[in-house]
């Protein structure tokens, strides 16, 4: 089986929709948690131009404490098997038996949100899967990363974590030219921190591979709009960040609202090539 690069895959700017199936995520949960209603979803993103469609099992909210192998399977496993390899599927796990269900039932993508510190099998998975990988920076743990974030210099500091552990895939036999690095937009950071590592974004995209941007929907949003108690961003402000990580060198999107980031990314596209 030959796989294609993965800038070739998912072109720049790709947009991957997400459907947690999760009673509790910030953005979406409870909404999705019955599997008819998750592959209705995956389908719907799919038509609104997602090249993916990132299914996720357990939240990784700020506090969540993650749950067992057995819930996660039982999750996610459903939601595959109705897709039936009609949407393309990125799985968003942690763990390697959650993957290689995934891989079997035709995901093509590993999203970890811990770059392979969750499980030492999981590099072993993706390789042999022939499967993609992104790999994420996150401070601590969901339980732990918003307590209080400290960095000497943030953007530094993801990219050398990133760097290593992209090298660390690498060496367990995952090809980098399938690999794509996401600095972890609230994963362990501040506003500031936040709005820090998009600014820089340039710098992470010097490490050579595709860089994936979750920002859709982060809490980090409403707090710009003063909002203080929200736990989620609106699309609006979503679309307009997402468009600024495009300019600083976005490759992948990672959004709830498919058709909006993908009509706006196009149009931004569009202004990019005219001059
Ligand atoms: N963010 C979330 C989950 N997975 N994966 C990557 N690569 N990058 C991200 O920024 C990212 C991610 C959190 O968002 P969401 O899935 O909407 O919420 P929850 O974790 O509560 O399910």
């Amino acid at each position: 089986m030959t796989v294609p690069p993965i800038e070739e895959y998912l072109p720049r700017p790709s947009v991957i929709g997400v459907v947690n199936v999760t009673p509790d995520s910030f953005s979406d949960g409870g909404r999705f948690l019955d599997p008819d209603a998750a592959a209705a979803r995956a389908r719907q993103l799919h038509a609104e131009g997602a090249v993916l469609v990132d299914v996720g099992g357990e939240s990784t909210r700020p506090g969540s404490e993650g749950i067992g192998l057995a819930e996660e399977l039982a999750r996610v496993v459903p939601v595959l098997e109705r897709l039936g390899g009609s949407v393309p599927v990125s799985i968003d796990t942690s763990k390697a038996e959650v993957a290689r269900r995934a891989l079997e039932l035709g995901a093509v993508l590993v999203n970890d949100v811990t770059a392979l510190r969750g499980d030492p099998e999981l590099a072993g998975v993706v390789a042999s899967g022939g499967a993609y990988l992104c790999l994420m920076h996150m401070l601590g743990t969901p339980r732990t990363m918003q307590l209080d974030p400290r960095y000497d210099d943030v953007v530094a500091d993801v990219c050398a974590f990133l760097d290593e552990r992209l090298e660390l895939a690498v060496s367990e036999g995952v090809p980098e030219e399938r690999i794509c690095l996401d600095p972890g937009i609230g994963f362990g950071k501040t506003v500031e921190h936040n709005l820090e590592l998009l600014a820089r974004l340039d710098e992470l995209g010097s490490l050579g591979r595709p860089v994936l941007v979750g920002i859709s929907r982060k809490r980090f949003l409403a707090r710009i709009l003063g909002d203080q108690d929200s736990p989620a961003g609106t699309t609006a402000a979503s679309v307009g960040a997402a468009i600024f990580a495009y300019e600083r060198g976005a490759s992948i999107f990672r959004v709830h609202d498919v058709r909006e980031h993908v009509e706006a990314l196009a149009a931004a596209r569009a202004l990019v090539g005219a001059h």
